[in-house]
């Protein structure tokens, strides 16, 4: 499919069929509608209530539901698909080839946005760098909104009445992207997810990259080769910006350790020291310095910044203390749905302990839907560092299969059923002094609606552990 090579500019007198009626269809119709454009929709869900809801809102629309075809979808010149599905389909690839236009919501943001937009994606941390450059703007005094993959869809930041967007973007919502013109743009990183939807890592790589296309500022990983040698090919020098994790070149973002803590520096200056911020793990450092990075075109107050810095607390799921129980600590990495980000977690919290893991004190619970992943990577380091691995979810086997042929004990290894029986066998196995982390490495479809409803569940298990442990200390359980 070549989304990029389209070019065409969107025409609100032309019929438009929006496909896909989640957050992301119901913004571009209530969007379209507003400015008068006709739309049509599609959903392949065959729903009475949807479409006795959607015929209340869009009296004016046409509305088809179930299975999408080409003799209903070809009288529409103009197509915006949602990101959930794909436009890969030979659906789609027809309607190209016989000339719709077929793009996203984010294509159509970027055709009438009128302020700054900076970009973030990569296979992991973009919430997280999203809702810091949102809070460093705004306590440095710049009206900014956060939105996109994060929660509000793009085109309803747009009545904010905001100076500056910051749009996280996933791999899907930029393959139907073709002309957004940024301030600044990174892709955070690269590790494997999503390849249930890609042809493998070249392509998915290719597509994150996109994000660089039109930016006056592009924020380069300098720990990642590939992006590294795609900036120096395709990419001018005075548009490039470096971080990495070693210490840094003149002009580039950095790490220098200091006893057990982190400088952030930029060249040779520091600009943080790691023992005041909230956020943990090297990989948290390293958000951080893209996070100043993206923002470095606006010459922003450097003390300001480095309190929003400091204030910034992270955000629920992503390796969130939940309890203390007998002297165990509780953690949810719920957002933790790639291997990338599990192998990041597990090696972040290392740096919460006051044990080197060579002691093995942590208890890992993972498992769910694996998107077709590859997890040797993260069964060799379960081996290394993991005391007991705890799996629930679908693809349970697959994870149990990759920490065993690395070498893990199946003694050491429990899959069980449910989020309850997950966290009571970690209680159980739990001794003063270790940790209990929930980071799944997969997607939670197969058991829930969604991360966060994940992530509440197992709250809510530990929760109850740490009730019952404070009503055993008080006489009242017998
Ligand atoms: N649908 C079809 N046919 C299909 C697939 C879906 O008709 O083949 C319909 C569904 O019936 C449903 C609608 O499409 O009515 C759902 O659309 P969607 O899956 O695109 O989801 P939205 O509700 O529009 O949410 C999307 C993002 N979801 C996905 O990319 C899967 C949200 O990211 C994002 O917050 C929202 O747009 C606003 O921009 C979520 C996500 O999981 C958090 N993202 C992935 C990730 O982070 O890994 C990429
Ligand atoms: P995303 O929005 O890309 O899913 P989040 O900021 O929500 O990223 O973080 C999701 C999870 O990814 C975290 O819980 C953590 O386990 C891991 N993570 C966060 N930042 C990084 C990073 N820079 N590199 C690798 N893993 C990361």
């Amino acid at each position: 499919m070549t989304i990029m090579s389209q070019q065409k500019p969107f025409v609100c007198s032309q019929s438009t069929l929006v496909v896909g009626l989640g957050s992301t269809g119901l913004s571009v119709a209530r969007y379209l509608t507003g400015k008068n454009c006709p739309v049509a929709l599609a959903d392949t869900r065959n729903d009475s209530q949807l479409l006795e809801q959607l015929g209340r809102e869009f009296p004016h629309a046409d509305i088809m539901l179930g299975e999408f075809n080409y003799e209903q979808f070809k009288g529409y010149p103009q197509i915006i698909v949602s990101p959930g599905v794909s436009v890969r389909s030979e659906l789609f690839k027809t309607l190209q080839e016989n000339g719709h236009l077929i793009i996203g919501d984010i294509e159509l943001f970027a055709q009438v946005v009128d302020k700054p937009v900076i970009a973030i994606t990569g296979s992991n941390g973009k919430s997280t760098v999203t809702t810091l450059v949102e809070k460093i703007a705004n306590d440095c005094g710049i009206k900014a909104i956060a939105g996109g993959n994060l929660g509000i869809p793009a085109l309803d930041l747009l009545t904010t009445g905001s100076e500056l967007y910051i749009l996280e973007l996933s791999s899907f919502q930029l393959e139907t992207t073709y002309s957004l013109k940024t301030l600044s743009a990174v892709v955070l990183n690269i590790s494997e997810d999503h390849m249930d939807r890609y042809l493998g890592m070249d392509d998915y790589q290719s597509v994150k990259q996109s994000i660089y296309a039109h930016t006056d500022w592009a924020v380069i990983n300098k720990d990642e080769a590939e992006l590294v040698q795609f900036a120096k090919m395709s990419l001018s020098a005075e548009q490039c910006i470096y971080f990495g994790s070693d210490i840094p070149a003149d002009h580039e973002y950095g790490l220098q350790q200091t006893g057990p803590y982190y400088n952030l520096n930029k060249g040779g200056q520091v600009l943080l020291n790691s023992q005041t911020i909230h956020l943990k793990g090297i990989y948290n450092y390293l958000n951080i310095l893209s996070a100043i990075a993206l923002l470095e075109p606006l010459s922003l107050d450097k003390q300001k910044m480095v309190q929003a810095i400091n204030d910034y607390a992270g955000l629920p799921h992503r390796c969130e203390w939940v309890a203390e129980i007998n002297n165990v600590q509780y953690y949810n990495d719920s957002k933790g749905t790639n291997v990338g980000a599990s192998i990041a977690a597990i090696n972040g919290l290392e740096t919460f302990s006051d044990k080197p893991y060579a002691q093995r004190h942590l208890i890992l619970i993972a498992g769910g839907t694996g998107k077709e992943a590859d997890f040797s990577e993260l069964g060799q380091l379960i081996k290394n560092k993991v005391k007991a691995l705890i799996l629930i979810g679908k693809d349970a086997p697959l994870i149990y299969q990759s920490t065993l042929q690395a070498g893990m004990d199946n003694k050491q290894i429990y899959q069980l059923q449910t989020m309850q029986d997950a966290v009571l066998q970690a209680r159980q196995l739990a001794v003063a002094g270790d940790q209990v982390l929930l980071s799944p490495a997969c997607a939670s479809f197969d058991m829930y609606e969604n991360y966060i409803a994940r992530g509440n569940d197992y709250k809510e298990k530990v929760t109850a552990l740490s009730l019952r442990q404070t009503q055993e200390e008080l006489g009242d359980v017998n």
